[in-house]
This record gives C-alpha cells, sequence and structure tokens, in this order.
C-alpha cells in the first residue's frame, strides 16, 4: 500500500512529514567526548542554548545525544545517558523544537519520547537493544535504523563488504523486516547508510554516489556526514595529516547539497548554518530539473532533456511507495 505524506512520520509536526526540501536535523550532543565537539555542550542549560542556536540558524529538527558514537567510545551507563538527555529534551521539546533523541537503548527512547521526543535515531537499527523495535511500535515516534555491524569500541574491524552499497542495502531491508515483525509501521521508518560506522574510509563515498538508489527504496533516508573522519582525509594537508573535525563544515555543506540533491530526507549536521543554505540550493536544482515528488531523480540521461519520469516540477522529497530492496543489487 502506498504511504500518504499525512501517514508518513505522523508523530512529527506536519511540516516534517513530506517538506518541500530536505530536513536540517542540528546535532546537540551532551557529551563530554564526542569526536567533534565532546563537552562543549555537556552543561544543560549550554545544550539547550545551542539547541536553540542551531533552531535560529535553520535546524527543522534538534537531535539531543548522551552517548558518543565517535569510533572507539566506551558505552556510558543508562542512567548516566538518562541524566544528560532528558532534560534538554523536556526543555528543547517544550520550546516547541521537533526533537529527536540519539540513543541505542529502548528504555531511554521510551523515557525521552514521553519527555517529547518526536523521533528516535537508534545508530544500531534495532540491533543493540532487542527492546527497541516494540518500543518504538509502542510509541508511535519516527524512528532511524542506521546501518550498524557493532559498537563504536569494535566498529571499526567490521568495515568489510563485497560491494558496501548492495550490502548497506540489504542489511537495512533485514532492519525494516524486523522492525515489521514487531510492530513498527512503515510509516515510522527513516533509513540511514551510517557513514563512518563500520565504515573507515573509501566504504564512505559509494554511498554517497549511489544515494539515489537508497531514496528509490521507498523509505526517507537520513545522511550524517558531518564532520566525520572521510572527511578528514579527503582535506588531508600535504603531510597527509587529516584535516581537523572544525575544518570540516564547508566539506559536509557540499555532502548535504548533493545528498539533497539526491533526494534525501534529511541530513545531520554540526554546523546547521551553511547546510539549511545548501538544502534551499538542491531544492530549486531539483525544481529546475522536473524531479518528481514520488522519489528520486533516477534519470539514465544527463543532459536534462527527454525526462524517463515526467512530471511537476515540484522539488518535493517524499516517497509515494514503500518497499525493501531486491536482490539484483544497484551497480
Ligand atoms: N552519526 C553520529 C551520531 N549519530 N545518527 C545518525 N542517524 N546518523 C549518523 O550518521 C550519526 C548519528 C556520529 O556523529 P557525532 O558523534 O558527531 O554525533
Amino acid at each position: 500500500m502506498p504511504v500518504t505524506a499525512q501517514e508518513r512520520l505522523s508523530a512529527l509536526p506536519e511540516a516534517l512529514r513530506a517538506p518541500a526540501r530536505t530536513l536540517v536535523m542540528g546535532v546537540v550532543n551532551v557529551t563530554p567526548d564526542s569526536f567533534s565537539d565532546g563537552g562543549r555542550w555537556f552543561d544543560p542549560d549550554a545544550a539547550v542554548a545551542h539547541g536553540l542556536e542551531l533552531a535560529a540558524q535553520g535546524a527543522d529538527l534538534l537531535d539531543v545525544g548522551g552517548e558518543s558514537t565517535r569510533p572507539g567510545a566506551a558505552r556510558v551507563p543508562v542512567d548516566e545517558e538518562l541524566a544528560r538527555v532528558l532534560p534538554v529534551v523536556r526543555r528543547l521539546a517544550a520550546e516547541g523544537a521537533a526533537v529527536s533523541v540519539d540513543t541505542t537503548r529502548a528504555s531511554v527512547a521510551q523515557a525521552a519520547v514521553e519527555a517529547g521526543a518526536v523521533l528516535v535515531n537508534d545508530v544500531s537499527g534495532g540491533m543493540a537493544d532487542p527492546e527497541m523495535p516494540a518500543v518504538v511500535a509502542g510509541t508511535g515516534a519516527a524512528y532511524v535504523a542506521m546501518h550498524w555491524r557493532g559498537h563504536a569500541d569494535v566498529m571499526d574491524a567490521h568495515d568489510l563488504y563485497d560491494d558496501v552499497v548492495a550490502d548497506v542495502r540489504r542489511e537495512l531491508a533485514e532492519r525494516v523486516d524486523a522492525l515489521r515483525a514487531a510492530g513498527v509501521r512503515d510509516e515510522q521508518v527513516v533509513l540511514d547508510p551510517g557513514l563512518g560506522f563500520a565504515k573507515t574510509g573509501t566504504s564512505n563515498w559509494p554511498l554517497l554516489a549511489h544515494l539515489p538508489a537508497l531514496v528509490a527504496d521507498g523509505f526517507p533516508v537520513l545522511v550524517g556526514a558531518s564532520r566525520k573522519r572521510f572527511l578528514g582525509h579527503l582535506l588531508a594537508d600535504r603531510d597527509g595529516r587529516p584535516a581537523p573535525p572544525a575544518a570540516r563544515d564547508h566539506a559536509t555543506a557540499a555532502v548535504t547539497a548533493l545528498a539533497a540533491a539526491a533526494g534525501v530526507w534529511a541530513v545531520r549536521v554540526h554546523e546547521v548554518a551553511a547546510s539549511a543554505d545548501a538544502v534551499r540550493v538542491a531544492a530549486a536544482w531539483r525544481a529546475a530539473r522536473g524531479v518528481t515528488d514520488d522519489g528520486a531523480d533516477d534519470r539514465a540521461d544527463d543532459d536534462g532533456v527527454g525526462t524517463r519520469r515526467e512530471g511537476r516540477a515540484t522539488g518535493r522529497v517524499g516517497h509515494a511507495a514503500v518497499r525493501t530492496p531486491g536482490p539484483e543489487g544497484v551497480r
């Protein structure tokens, strides 16, 4: 059954369900040790102020996380995670922000939704906590299922793919099956290729280059490239030293533009202002290309003439049908 815009992500404010452009999710890490901004917003007042500033800069959603997923990071006890995120979620939601909680724990997800979060952003796609799918089904919250192969302390060792695009799509489809089996509705689900998670270097680029294939699989897609290692390596200095995280924002905005042009639903970024501009550029670009609202711009021709899909030039990000990828691969 096709999923309508009204049904999709129904826990979200209406404007975020089938938006006319890619959404910008601003990162609010309430952690002492995240790789790019660890400690800066650890105090709840600072985290709330930072979230409100990101909203003022154009963030459509605020993603509050209390556990670092930087490569090698150790787990945070659940009580500590709850103590970090709940006050921030509660206050940002009370300010009228659309709040997402970045957690792999079902108990944190449940408590955060009760505190006002409308989206659960689970980097493990339901694999880290077996209770997560049932909690998502029970709350009705929107749910980001990210591609994941293991916690931060071991994930780099799992960067082993035959064909990273086909493998990630297949493993995401398996997560969708598991979520459905637990009663999660397709309309709740957003998929994320998980850049940097079990992907140390070159594995990230094919996933970005083939985003239209992931978008065409039918679920809204979230992309989190912001300040990640593969951008640091891309921007390395002459001696091969990677650019530090704070020097990766321009490259992040470039990825935002390309991902938005590919039709993703949202990008997750630390520095919001540039990406807020970039998604508007991409929306104008898509509108001028005549991309319809039934999926990705998958035209074979590249000259802007003779489209396979004729349609209204809405530039909308949207997905009329929900389906999981077939076994045929994408390249
Ligand atoms: N990356 C990080 C954290 N959460 N969530 C989703 N859905 N996708 C991502 O790529 C993602 C994420 C790691 O970045 P951070 O430590 O700067 O928050």
